[in-house]
C-alpha cells in the first residue's frame, strides 16, 4: 500500500487535526496517519515572490508531513479571491447574479494550480495515491499529468455541481470539465451533483456515461480521450464524539450564562460561515414572520445566529454582512422589549466545544441554505442533542444533508411563511415525535460517518487501475 497525499487549498495546522478540534481536518488527518504521507496546500499567508518560491515549508508529525506554500498578492487576488471565490463559488451555488468572470483571474487560477502541482511533484513517490479537494483545484490533476505524474489521482468536490446550463455561464466551462476528466475518480456529495456532471458529459461533451450500482451512484465515464470513474460520497461527522463533547460541556459557565439570560425562553440556534449561500437573510425574515403570525411567541423565543465572517475582501461578502446587520437591527427594533432581544447576531468565531454544547441546549437547529454541498452543521446539530430531550432540526431541502436526514422538518428557504410554520410546528412538537425523529437522524449519521466517507473514497481510488 502506498502513502496518501492530500491536497487542499488550505492545510490544517497540526493542532487543528487533534481530536478536540473535530471536523473535517480530523477526518482527513486520520487517513493520513494510517497510510503515512503528505498534506500539501496554501499556508494562508500572502508573501513576497521570493518567500513563495522558497517553499514548501515542511512540518513533520511522523508519519505525516505538512507541506505549505505562501501565495503572492497577485496569485491570491487572481486564484483565490478572484476565480475561485468570485466566479466558481457563486456559479456552483446557482448565484450567477453574484458571479463575475475576468480572463486574467482565470489565467491566474490555472497558473497557481500549475505552480502548486510543480511544487508538489518533488514530494510524490511512485506508489502514492493523491486526493485533491475542492473547487480551487479543478486543474490540479491535469497540471500533475503534464509534469509526468502517473499516480492515481482522485478529486472530491465539497460544494454542489451545477446543472450544465448554469455551468455554461462560466466562459471556459469546457476547459474546466476537461480538467476534471484528468482525474481517475471524481467524488460528489449527492446523487444530484453527480448527475449534473454526467449530464454535462453526455449532452455537452458527447462522452459516454455508464451508471451502475445502488441508486446508480457509480459512474464510468469516457470523455475527452480519458476513462474515469465517478461516485457519491456523502461527507459525515463522528456523531458519538460530538454527543460526548456536547454532554461534557453542557454545564460549563457559557451554557449556564446563556440559560440564565434566556429566562425560560425557547432557543433557536443557527451557525454558519457568513456566506450568501447559507440563506441567512431569508432565515431572519422567516423568524420575523413567526413573531408576526404567532404573537404568543413574541418575547418567548430567541434566535441565536453565530456567523463568523469569511472572505471579507470579496465584494459580495461585504454586501451580505451589511444586509444582515441591517435586518437584525430592523427586526430587533420591531420586536424587542426592555428585557428581550429576539435575534442575537454574533459575527464571530466560537470554539467548537462551545457550539456543540449550545446546540444541545436549544430546542431548534435552524439550517436553511439556499444551496449547500452537504452542510455539516445540520449533522453536528443532530449529533449534539440530548437523547432524552432532543431538539428539532429544521432543514432546507437544498442542503445535501436533506437526502440523509429524513427525521428533519424540511423547508424551502424561499418561502418565509412556510419556514415560520415549520418553526411553530417544531416549537410545539411532542417529546415522542422529537425522539423518533432524532433516532432516525442519528441512525443515518452513524451509518455514514466521516470515517465511512473517507474510507470508501480512498478504497475506490485504490481500486482504479494505475494510469500508464
Ligand atoms: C463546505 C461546503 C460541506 C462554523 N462556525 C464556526 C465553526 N463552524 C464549523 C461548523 C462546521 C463547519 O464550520 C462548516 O461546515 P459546513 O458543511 O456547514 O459548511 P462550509 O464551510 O460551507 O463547507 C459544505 C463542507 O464543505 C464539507 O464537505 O458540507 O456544503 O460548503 O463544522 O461547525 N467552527 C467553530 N467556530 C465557529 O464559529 N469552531
Amino acid at each position: 500500500m502506498g502513502r496518501l497525499i492530500v491536497v487542499s487549498n488550505r492545510v490544517a495546522t497540526p493542532t487543528e487535526t487533534k481530536g478536540s478540534a473535530g471536523g473535517l481536518a480530523v477526518g482527513v488527518f486520520g487517513a493520513l496517519k494510517d497510510a503515512g504521507g503528505v498534506w500539501f496546500g496554501w499556508s494562508g499567508d500572502v508573501v513576497s515572490e521570493t518567500v513563495a518560491n522558497a517553499g514548501p515549508q515542511l512540518v513533520e508529525e511522523d508519519p505525516v508531513t505538512f507541506a505549505t506554500v505562501g501565495l503572492t498578492r497577485k496569485d491570491y487576488d487572481q486564484y483565490y479571491r478572484g476565480f475561485s471565490n468570485a466566479t466558481l463559488w457563486p456559479v456552483f451555488h446557482y448565484r450567477n447574479d453574484l458571479a463575475r468572470y475576468e480572463r486574467d483571474e482565470y489565467a491566474g487560477y490555472r497558473r497557481v494550480n500549475a505552480w502548486l502541482a510543480h511544487k508538489l511533484k518533488k514530494l510524490i513517490e511512485p506508489d502514492d495515491n493523491i486526493w485533491i479537494h475542492d473547487y480551487h483545484l479543478i486543474p490540479f490533476a491535469e497540471a500533475l499529468r503534464s509534469e509526468g505524474v502517473k499516480n492515481r489521482i482522485g478529486f472530491f468536490l465539497h460544494i454542489p455541481f451545477p446543472s450544465p446550463q448554469v455551468l455554461q455561464t462560466i466562459p471556459p466551462h469546457e476547459e474546466l470539465v476537461r480538467s476534471l476528466c484528468c482525474y481517475d475518480l471524481l467524488g460528489f456529495q449527492t446523487r444530484n451533483d453527480q448527475q449534473a456532471f454526467h449530464d454535462y458529459i453526455a449532452r455537452e461533451a458527447h462522452g459516454k456515461v455508464v451508471e451502475s450500482g445502488e441508486n446508480k451512484e457509480h459512474g464510468e465515464i469516457e470523455a475527452y480521450g480519458r476513462k474515469l470513474r465517478t461516485g457519491v460520497y456523502r461527507i459525515g461527522v463522528f456523531p458519538d464524539e460530538i454527543a460526548e463533547q456536547a454532554a461534557r460541556y453542557e454545564s460549563r459557565q457559557h451554557v449556564l450564562d446563556l440559560k440564565q439570560s434566556l429566562e425560560g425562553r425557547k432557543l433557536i440556534m443557527s451557525v454558519d460561515r457568513l456566506d450568501y449561500s447559507k440563506g441567512l437573510v431569508e432565515r431572519f425574515h422567516a423568524f420575523e414572520q413567526l413573531l408576526e403570525q404567532a404573537p404568543d411567541w413574541r418575547g418567548n423565543v430567541t434566535l441565536v445566529q453565530i456567523a463568523p465572517p469569511t472572505r471579507s475582501d470579496v465584494a459580495s461578502y461585504k454586501a451580505i454582512r451589511e444586509e444582515l446587520e441591517r435586518e437584525a437591527g430592523r427586526i430587533n427594533g420591531r420586536f424587542s422589549g426592555l428585557d428581550y432581544t429576539p435575534i442575537r447576531y454574533l459575527s464571530q468565531q466560537y470554539d467548537r466545544w462551545k457550539l456543540m454544547s449550545l446546540f444541545r441546549e436549544s430546542q431548534i437547529g435552524f439550517v436553511t441554505p439556499l444551496h449547500d454541498g452537504m452542510n455539516l452543521v445540520a449533522k453536528e446539530y443532530v449529533a449534539a442533542q440530548n437523547p432524552n430531550d432532543p431538539g428539532v432540526l429544521v432543514l432546507s431541502i437544498f442542503a445535501g444533508a436533506a437526502a440523509e436526514l429524513s427525521g428533519a422538518l424540511f423547508v424551502n428557504p424561499h418561502d418565509s411563511a412556510g419556514m415560520a410554520e415549520a418553526l411553530q410546528t417544531a416549537l410545539g412538537m411532542p417529546l415522542d415525535e422529537r425522539k423518533a425523529r432524532y433516532h432516525t437522524n442519528m441512525e443515518a449519521l452513524r451509518r455514514n460517518d466521516l470515517g465511512v466517507w473517507r474510507d470508501t473514497f480512498l478504497s475506490d481510488l485504490a481500486s482504479v487501475p494505475q494510469p500508464t
